[in-house]
């Protein structure tokens, strides 16, 4: 298999883990992120092994490769099997979706009640079903509140919203800074509300403006830069207990540039997650 950067397949004392995840049967408009595992890896293994002044090739991570597809139930099966794995060598799960449903699948696994997630997003995901589909991408972070409890759900960057869903989630208790508000009041607004303890991290590419990320299904304007992304990955790093990239659509993509950003991203977690 070729996998993320140089990283082998197998490493006994891995203390991060990236698993391909290419499911995208809950997407709502252009299909394709199932590509995007490969599509990513593809683009790291053109990166260079120093990121940032932090020299990755020695650094305890492995990619454990790619989840099961096919359908939902047989899918969620092999994903709860795989972090399950990672889990158990207490290592951090790094995901590259797939479209945004897989995310509560993935804190489902990890198993842990105390963390906030973050998202980053063009979109709230707070429906209670879309066409039908309770699992539909439009959904995941209705799942986590369920789970974990809305006041530990933070969204971050959006910029379009079903009225209904809108106040759910604030009636809820979900932190929510749309774009407007990081426009108005700056990244280091953001930075400052993040919240505090162990973090699961999710970024749904289209949260990042299209201009740097066209590659995906459902791409929206007005949106953050990937160094504001970077920010947060920085600035949370040593509490990120799972990590996804999601949405990645390679055959919506312009010359592998959303894959390189995803890549990027991965790459920037890793660097922060082992400096001193
Ligand atoms: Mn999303």
């Amino acid at each position: 298999m070729k996998t993320f950067l140089f990283f082998p397949e197998h490493l006994e004392d891995a203390k991060i883990s990236i698993l391909g995840a290419p499911y995208d049967l809950n997407s709502s408009r252009r299909y394709g992120s199932r590509f995007a595992p490969d599509s990513v890896r593809a683009e790291s293994r053109d990166m260079e092994s120093n990121f940032m002044g932090m020299e990755l090739s020695h650094l305890p991570v492995e990619d454990i490769g790619n989840t099961e597809t096919g359908g939902w139930k047989r899918f969620t099966k092999s994903l709860h099997e795989k972090v399950n794995i990672i889990k158990e060598k207490g290592s951090v799960p790094v995901v590259i979706g797939g479209d945004h449903s897989i995310t509560p699948e993935i804190i489902r696994s990890i198993g842990r009640r105390d963390i906030h997630v973050v998202s980053i997003d063009a979109h709230l995901d707070f429906d209670r079903e879309l066409f039908g589909n309770t699992h539909s991408h439009a959904c995941p972070r209705r799942w986590e509140a369920e789970m974990l409890g809305a006041e530990k759900i933070h969204i971050i960057g959006i910029r379009s919203w079903p009225t209904k869903s809108m106040i759910d989630a604030k009636e809820a208790g979900v932190h929510i800074i749309d774009a407007k508000e990081i426009m108005e009041k700056g990244m280091e607004y953001v930075i400052k509300s993040l919240p505090e303890g162990d973090v699961y991290l999710t970024i749904d590419i289209d949260g990042i403006d299209p201009a740097y990320a066209p590659g995906t299904g459902t791409p929206e304007p007005f949106g953050l830069m990937p160094k504001d992304v970077l920010a947060i990955i920085e600035r949370l790093s040593k509490r990120i207990v799972g990590m996804d990239v999601v949405e990645i659509c390679p055959p919506c993509d312009v010359n592998g540039i959303t894959s390189s950003l995803g890549a990027h991203f991965i790459s920037a977690f890793i660097a922060s997650f082992f400096s001193r």
